[in-house]
């Protein structure tokens, strides 16, 4: 199906993109639907700079305006102030500055009552544990976008296990890049590549550990 969002946010035709989601909010479309057009906009922009058809002027086009749509579509995200729930850390990894997926995930996370320790862009493996050791979180989020920074997030889960803290921590991977290979080659638990994909493993980890809890 031809979704006009998503068309939008390919043209990087900023106008067009903020009517139409102002559009879908008045009708009731859900923000993770509305976040997941745009995304899938960024996603042929991506393609488009890979085939030269588009510069780099044109990814950070994308990026304004995926700024702008988040400011359109924040205070229409639903609230939920539930207590108790898990502390995770989060950061994109070494290397890499990539971070609007990430920006999202948290603040998704944060209106669903998590609390997010957010360390940033280009997080060595190194500052990821440090934060872990500090916090003592029990789920570990890493953005990664570009390719070749993947070697890393291998080394944040081998740190992981030379701390002793890898039966404690749940590491979860997301990113454009992202899929079952890198899930296994890195020996993260969990990966997400998308907004609906990212909160059910969120409240995947969440329902198991409550099990875990009222199962003793
Ligand atoms: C915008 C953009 C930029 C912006 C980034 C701005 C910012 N503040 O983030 C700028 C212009 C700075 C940029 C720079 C570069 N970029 Co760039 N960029 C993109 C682009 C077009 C969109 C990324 C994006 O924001 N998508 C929208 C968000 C919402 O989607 P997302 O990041 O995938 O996140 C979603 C999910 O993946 C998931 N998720 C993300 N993180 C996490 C974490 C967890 C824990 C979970 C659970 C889920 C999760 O949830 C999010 C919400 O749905 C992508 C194309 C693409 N296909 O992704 C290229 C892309 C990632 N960039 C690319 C490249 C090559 C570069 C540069 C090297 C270009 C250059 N020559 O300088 C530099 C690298 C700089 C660096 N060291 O990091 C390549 C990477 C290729 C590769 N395979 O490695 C891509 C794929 C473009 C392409 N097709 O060639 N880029």
């Amino acid at each position: 199906m031809e979704d006009e969002l998503q068309i939008a946010m390919a043209d990087l035709d900023e106008e067009r993109t903020l009517r139409l989601v102002r559009e879908r909010i008045q009708a009731g479309y859900t923000s993770v639907d509305i976040i997941e057009s745009c995304r899938r906009g960024v996603e042929i922009v991506g393609e488009k700079y890979s085939e030269s058809d588009y510069f780099l002027s044109d990814l950070i086009m994308s990026e304004e305006i995926l700024k702008e749509v988040m400011r359109v579509l924040e205070p229409h995200i639903p609230v939920n102030s539930q207590k108790g729930l898990p502390l995770i850390v989060m950061g994109t990894i070494e290397g890499d500055i990539h971070d609007l997926g990430k920006n999202i995930i948290i603040y998704l996370l944060r209106s669903s009552g998590y609390q997010v320790q957010d360390l940033g862009v280009d997080v060595t493996p190194e500052k990821f544990i440090q934060a872990v050791n500090e916090t003592k979180a029990s789920i570990l989020g890493i953005s990664v976008l570009l390719s070749f920074c993947v070697g890393s997030i291998k080394k944040v889960v081998d740190l992981l296990t030379d701390a002793g803290l890898r039966d404690s921590v749940k590491v979860v991977v997301g990113g454009y890049p992202v899929n079952q290979q890198v899930k296994e080659y890195t020996g993260a638990d969990f990966y997400a590549n998308d907004v609906t994909e990212a909160l059910k493993i969120y409240r995947d980890i969440l329902e198991e550990a409550e099990g875990s809890v009222s199962g003793q």
